[in-house]
């Protein structure tokens, strides 16, 4: 009987469907030991499944059955983050409502899911969509308005004028829009805003509590980007005004040799009479509009600028009058959007500088015997420490101590900065969770009341974005118009919608509960399961997600609706898949792979176990065509194998008379530990080859194999390939369901090798090597060693004159 893949898969994934995957349901403090397996769900796109999803999945749910073999009550949930542009273009593109796109995607994920034999708890499924689930969104929003975490504001945005919405500072790439190309804008635009901020340092802080990868919580860190330094002001010539700067080096404020504004800075309209070169000013104004915020700080750049003229500020230590200049350089968002610029001592000051022939001052010194520095024209930026030079009183002093100093003697403030900005949360798009907010002229803004939640997104004719600072549910005017719940005077609703991010910032939460109708989640099944200890994904959410949904989580603490700090405790990043030629897989590229067609022709086993096998989980790796039919023909065998002892079992030929060889029953032992050992640690790609090697080991011992020694290899491989492990156990007489089973226990006496390999050296010559007993005695190993071939041939029949013996190791005969 061959292995016939196809009926096996579809017999058993039949099997587990019934009573809506009751097999797979998880009951709520079922068990004291608990583990919360948690994938990145997806976004339901029309492409459907990725091998990269499979990765991710299958790594997942490994992690799922393994655990449940061992004990653990195992929640392992999925659903669908399902608001987002995608599914709107499509349905402008379509006409047809992008409900209907996202329940025909949602329906043609869960086929695939299925057909991959992952075992997810159903019951407890979510759809970021749902109004149910929607309405746990806006009540968040809600909780976080109430704290002051939501706020209106005028901000700074990318606009892409085509797709005719804000988009993410990630979403812009060389001045242009990802999606469409378009070059995009800086526009300012009131937006709804969430205050993360003011989570920086605990965002920071709480990063040492998580088993996460090191990268990314190093991509973490350097996202919110601490920073301790001071405020500074230079007074500006003839003026009352001061231009306040945040800098790291207050140190170096005795060479501060001119002040740098943003281009938006709000010196530029305050004392715009005063500029003399004002067409020059606003032609760069103009220009720098276009640039995104990565694109104006990129290091390798030369710096452009243009001098303020007629305006001068004084340095408050030297009080020595200095240029301002306007440079992109200078970014707006951060510090007070104004640097003293020390072209000595910052290396892009000083090609600013040099660029521009403005003064260049050195005031540390990096050797303090070299009197000759003071005066010397440098070559590049010394950026390091030394003692302070031209500056003064403070001459001679380390310039760490001379930092202190100088803020006190300029008046400044010492402050901590972050680079984390807080997040612009309003979309002027449809497909979105509306904002929950009536706005009233009497009364402002109004949250919608509680219990007159969700806030339903009304069907609308029209899907296209307006263009303007609303999205296209502003157009309903039977929706738009309500009274205001406070005074009942006339009142409109807030017609922008939730970016993307706000459904993944707590889907985990729902899981716990997805059912509840009266609240986000029951406390007392939170407390149980809480929190997710083992969370699968790609590394592309490293500070968009992972940050957001830290920071929700979070405010969730601090107001007692979750018993957590962290949502996520451990952390691991799949790789990326290439294609076969090793480039990114993308349709435009021709070279993405299919995972329904590989199921048809190899099945959903081999599939998972290739994915496996292909290298460490993390690394980034390329699809090798034929490396599936390797695995494939590795299930072949251990099927084959296994219907050999099936068939030897019926003719009681695996008897006393014929026992499993003593190094055969070792290997099956220190193979049970390897795996349980690997997949513990998601090396699953060696896992996988301790079970081949196993397997080339017992297929030459069929005759003497046991049941039962075939059922540990079954239960085994189980994790990995539950379809046709399912099926064998089955085939060998068992009745009852592996994820029921315990996980095989090995004997640890024999894993451990009893036997080692002895080099045999003759006068320190390495001449020859044995297997003896680990412990064998000097004087067995000399009998042994002397009476070799090999040796007899080095020593010529001479009698050693000493015998030098590393107990388990070596022999050394000396003649
Ligand atoms: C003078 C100085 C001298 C600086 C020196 C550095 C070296 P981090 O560590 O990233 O916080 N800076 C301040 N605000 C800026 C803005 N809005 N756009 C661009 N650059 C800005 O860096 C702080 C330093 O970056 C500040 O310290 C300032 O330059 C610059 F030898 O001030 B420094
Ligand atoms: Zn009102």
């Amino acid at each position: 009987m061959a292995y016939n893949f196809k009926k096996i898969e579809s017999k058993w994934q039949k099997i587990w469907a019934k009573d809506d995957f009751k097999i797979w349901h998880v009951e709520d403090r079922a068990r004291e030991k608990k583990l919360y397996v948690l994938d990145m769900f997806p976004y339901p796109s029309g492409d459907g499944l990725h091998v990269g999803h499979v990765e991710g999945y299958t790594a997942s749910d490994i992690m799922t059955r393994y655990y449940r073999m061992q004990g653990y009550n195992a929640l392992h949930p999925m659903g669908w983050d399902a608001f987002g542009l995608p599914a709107e273009n499509y349905a402008i593109k379509m006409k047809i409502h992008p409900r209907k796109v996202v329940e025909k995607n949602v329906k043609n994920f869960k086929r695939q899911l299925r057909s991959l034999g992952f075992s997810y708890d159903w019951q407890r499924e979510v759809n970021t969509t749902d109004p149910e689930y929607y309405k746990w969104t806006q009540w968040i929003f809600l909780q976080l308005l109430k704290q002051g975490l939501a706020y209106e504001a005028e901000v700074p945005v990318n606009w892409c004028p085509a797709d005719k919405t804000v988009l993410a500072n990630e979403e812009v790439i060389s001045d242009k829009c990802e999606r469409c190309g378009t070059l995009v804008e800086r526009r300012q635009l009131r937006q709804w805003v969430l205050k993360i901020t003011a989570y920086a340092e605990r965002l920071l802080e709480d990063l040492a509590m998580l088993d996460w990868p090191e990268k990314v919580k190093e991509m973490q860190k350097n996202w919110i980007g601490r920073s301790e330094g001071a405020e500074i002001e230079f007074p500006v010539s003839d003026s009352n005004l001061k231009i306040k700067v945040f800098t790291t080096r207050a140190d170096t404020l005795p060479g501060a040799t001119y002040v740098v504004v943003a281009p938006e800075h709000s010196l530029v309209t305050t004392l715009g009479a005063r500029i003399i070169n004002q067409s020059a000013v606003k032609e760069y104004i103009e220009k720098a509009k276009h640039k995104s915020e990565l694109e104006r700080i990129a290091e390798a750049k030369t710096k452009t600028g243009v001098e303020l003229k007629g305006i001068t500020a004084i340095n408050p230590y030297t009080k020595k009058e200095i240029p301002v200049w306007l440079s992109d350089y200078v970014l707006l968002s951060y510090g007070t959007g104004a640097i003293m610029a020390v072209p000595a001592h910052d290396e892009r000051d000083f090609a600013f500088a040099k660029e521009f022939k403005i003064p260049i001052v050195p005031v540390v010194s990096p050797d303090k015997n070299d009197s000759g520095f003071a005066a010397r024209e440098m070559e590049s930026a010394y950026i390091g420490d030394g003692v302070m030079v031209n500056s003064g009183e403070l001459d001679g002093l380390p310039n760490h101590i001379a930092k202190d100093r100088v803020i006190e003697m300029v008046n400044g403030k010492k402050k901590i900065n972050y680079k984390l900005r807080d997040w612009i949360f309003s979309r002027q798009r449809y497909w979105g969770e509306p904002i929950p907010v009536i706005k009233c002229e009497k009364c402002g803004v109004v949250p919608v009341p509680e219990q007159e939640l969700p806030v339903l997104l009304p069907k609308v004719k029209n899907y296209q974005p307006t263009g303007e600072a609303e999205s296209p549910l502003a157009a309903i005017k039977k929706w738009v118009n309500v009274k205001c719940p406070t005074c009942a005077g006339p009142a409109k609703r807030e017609t922008n919608t939730m970016p993307q991010w706000a459904g993944s910032c707590w889907y985990y939460l729902r899981y716990l509960d997805s059912q509840n109708k009266g609240a986000m989640a029951d406390k007392a099944k939170e407390k149980y399961w809480m929190p997710v200890d083992i969370y699968i994904g790609g590394v592309e959410h490293a500070v968009l997600h992972l940050l957001y949904a830290r920071f929700w989580h979070k405010v969730l603490f601090d107001l007692g609706f979750v018993s957590t700090k962290e949502p996520f405790q451990k952390l691991v990043n799949q790789g990326l898949i290439l294609g076969p030629d090793g480039q990114k897989m993308s349709k435009s590229r021709g070279n993405v792979i299919n995972p329904d067609l590989l199921v048809g022709q190899f099945g959903a086993d081999s599939l998972r176990l290739y994915e496996m096998f292909m290298g460490p989980l993390e690394d980034a790796k390329p699809w090798q065509p034929e490396g599936i039919v390797g695995l494939h023909r590795f299930l072949t065998r251990i099927y084959n194998l296994g219907m050999e002892v099936k068939k030897n079992t019926k003719k009681k030929k695996a008897d006393g008379s014929a026992v499993l060889p003593d190094s055969a029953v070792r290997l099956l032992h220190k193979t049970i530990k390897k795996v349980t050992e690997d997949t513990e640690q998601f090396r699953f790609n060696t896992a996988i080859s301790a079970m081949m090697i196993l397997l080339n080991e017992l297929e030459k011992h069929k005759n003497q194999l046991t049941n039962q020694q075939i059922n540990q290899l079954t239960k085994l491989l189980f994790p990995f390939a539950p379809h046709l492990s399912q099926e064998l156990w089955q085939q060998l007489g068992n009745e009852t369901f592996l994820d029921a089973e315990s996980w095989p226990a090995y004997d640890e006496a024999l894993t451990i090798d009893n036997e080692v390999e002895l080099l045999i050296q003759v006068n320190g010559k390495l001449r020859d090597k044995v297997m003896v007993a680990k412990d064998i005695s000097q004087e067995d190993a000399e009998k042994l060693v002397l009476e070799r071939e090999k040796v007899k041939e080095h020593t010529e029949g001479k009698k050693p004159k000493k015998v030098i013996f590393v107990p388990g190791r070596l022999v050394n005969i000396v003649i």
